[in-house]
């Protein structure tokens, strides 16, 4: 989610009682020490550059964590962290007293005294490109064993830099949290993330049920073609499908002649991982800004219309766990096909602070902040996969182009159109006769709808007509917006 912790207090506040049985879940930025870049200026990506494994960053101290991590727990909202420890900060840092918590470091000497880690603990030795830096991703050692953009590489496969590892991840879950994205996991054996995940304690269970294991997911690019595949880490958990923002961006973009009836067989035959592995997003912190994989199919805010389109297919449909973004606005500024402003970090005062999210009357962000969470299309429809939860793909309809249907077993239907003519149909929903609230053009208020009603007869049929310059280019129902 965002580069920085979301407020709190936290989005399950906001909750309505009617959906209180939604657990919302936050992944935030690296909470733990790192270099404090000044060139460019403070960029998001120094999170990325561990100095220790002390809880101290941008977005607060360990108290300020705590104190976050609890009241999240306490209203049912669920906190994951990002954690980094492929490897630590860039070989060229130099040395000096430059964590953002004043942590000591010496790049050259390859030394952080606040872990601490020492020369013995990096994988120089191993790597045997020239550079140090991974130079081909056909070769698994490399990708391994060598620097990612030049950061020190650490030896996750001795002991004593897996205790460092392990006391950190159960120092988080001591604190109350719920689990962990892997940054970087690509460029760690898979065999060693598993040493290291079966020494986790349990979460804790002020919050949790007794015994409950902490939620990992490993961040894996693997688009094919390379050495090191997805399916090597499937035993420790999940692992990101970054084919599928890819795909479904082109999809919606309509490039490469795709168009929305190819969508009738999405999931693995989509060259896509299992479902029950499949961590699944539409764009993430790096694709959104031309970092990480993706390219330029990758759809995001910039991009309204489409974003909503192709995050509400997403939570509609139920391949993969799906996961939300939640960003801030930057400058862009695209000459020659890269954005000069790319690293430009959350909205923050001259002395680095990050600014706090200002919330409006209709529940919206401003200040910089974008808060994709909190529009009513998006929010409409995390409920509405919650919803569904469980059940399969039934009455799919097409147009054979890019106007689509489908229902979720009696429990939900929805219409996308997405081409340039209007959509008119009557269509079998599967769903039990009664009026219905589209949620994407409106809300359900006690027995009343703010949008689109949609009359749903004795026999499932029901009659859609979406408009192609309509604001809304989709109309979802389910049953607990029945009025
Ligand atoms: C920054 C500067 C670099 C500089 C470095 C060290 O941008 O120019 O050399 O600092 O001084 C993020 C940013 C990086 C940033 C880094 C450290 O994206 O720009 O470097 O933080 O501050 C690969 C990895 C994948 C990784 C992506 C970005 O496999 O793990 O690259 N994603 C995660 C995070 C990133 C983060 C890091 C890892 C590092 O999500 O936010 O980097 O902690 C093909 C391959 C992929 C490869 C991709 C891009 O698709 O298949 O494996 O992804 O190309 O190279
Ligand atoms: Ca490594």
């Amino acid at each position: 989610m965002a580069q920085g912790l979301l407020p709190c207090p936290c989005p399950g506040t906001r909750i309505r009682p009617a959906y209180s049985y939604l657990r919302p879940k936050i992944k935030i930025s690296p909470p733990n020490e790192n270099l404090v870049v000044m060139n460019p200026w403070r960029p998001w990506w120094e999170r990325y550059q561990p100095v220790s494994y002390k809880l101290c960053s941008r977005s607060g101290n360990e108290s300020e964590f705590r104190d976050m991590v609890t009241r999240c727990n306490n209203v049912g909202v669920h906190i994951y962290v990002d954690v980094v420890f492929n490897h630590m900060l860039n070989s060229a840092a130099g040395s000096g007293n430059r964590g953002i918590c004043n942590s000591y470091f010496n790049a050259e000497r390859h030394d952080f005294p606040s872990v601490p880690y020492s020369r013995f603990d990096f994988n120089d030795p191993i790597c045997k490109t020239p550079s140090g830096d991974i130079e081909n991703y056909s070769d698994p050692i490399q990708v391994r064993y060598c620097r990612l953009y030049g950061l020190l590489d650490l030896s996750q496969w001795k002991d004593d830099v897996r205790s460092k590892i392990i006391d950190f991840l159960n120092h988080l879950i001591d604190l109350g949290v719920a689990g962990f994205r892997i940054d970087a996991a690509k460029h760690i054996r898979p065999e060693d993330i598993n040493v290291i995940l079966t020494k986790l304690n349990n979460l804790n269970a002020r919050w949790f049920t007794k015994g409950s294991r902490p939620f990992i997911y490993q961040e894996v690019i693997d688009l094919g073609g390379e050495a090191v595949q997805s399916s090597e880490y499937f035993r420790n958990g999940r692992v990101t499908e970054f084919k599928y923002g890819m795909q479904l961006g082109t999809v919606l973009r309509k490039w490469n002649e795709q168009k929305m009836a190819n969508l009738k067989s999405w999931g693995e035959s989509w060259h896509m991982m299992p479902s029950n592995k499949a961590f699944v997003f539409v764009d993430n912190h790096d694709n959104q800004r031309g970092h990480g994989s993706g390219g330029s199919s990758i759809l995001t805010f910039w991009n309204p219309r489409l974003y909503k389109m192709a995050v509400g297919f997403m939570l509609a449909h139920p391949y993969g766990f799906t996961r939300i973004m939640s960003s801030y606005w930057w400058p862009k500024d695209i000459q020659n096909g890269t954005d000069l402003n790319d690293w430009v970090g959350p909205p923050s005062n001259s002395d680095g602070s990050i600014k706090p999210v200002t919330i409006y009357a209709n529940e919206t962000c401003g200040n910089g902040w974008i808060c994709e969470h909190r529009w009513d299309e998006i929010r409409n429809m995390v409920i509405f996969r919650n919803v569904v939860y469980g059940e399969p793909i039934t009455n799919w309809w097409d147009n054979n182009n890019n106007q689509v249907a489908f229902g979720r077993a009696g429990k939900g239907f929805v219409v996308f159109n997405n081409d340039d003519r209007n959509l008119l149909v009557i269509l079998p929903t599967g769903l039990p006769a009664g009026v219905y609230c589209d949620v994407i053009s409106g809300r359900k208020e006690g027995k009343t709808c703010t949008g689109i009603q949609i009359h749903v007869a004795a026999n499932g049929m029901a009659r859609f007509q979406i408009n192609y310059q309509a604001k809304h280019p989709f109309i979802a129902i389910h049953v607990e917006a029945r009025l």
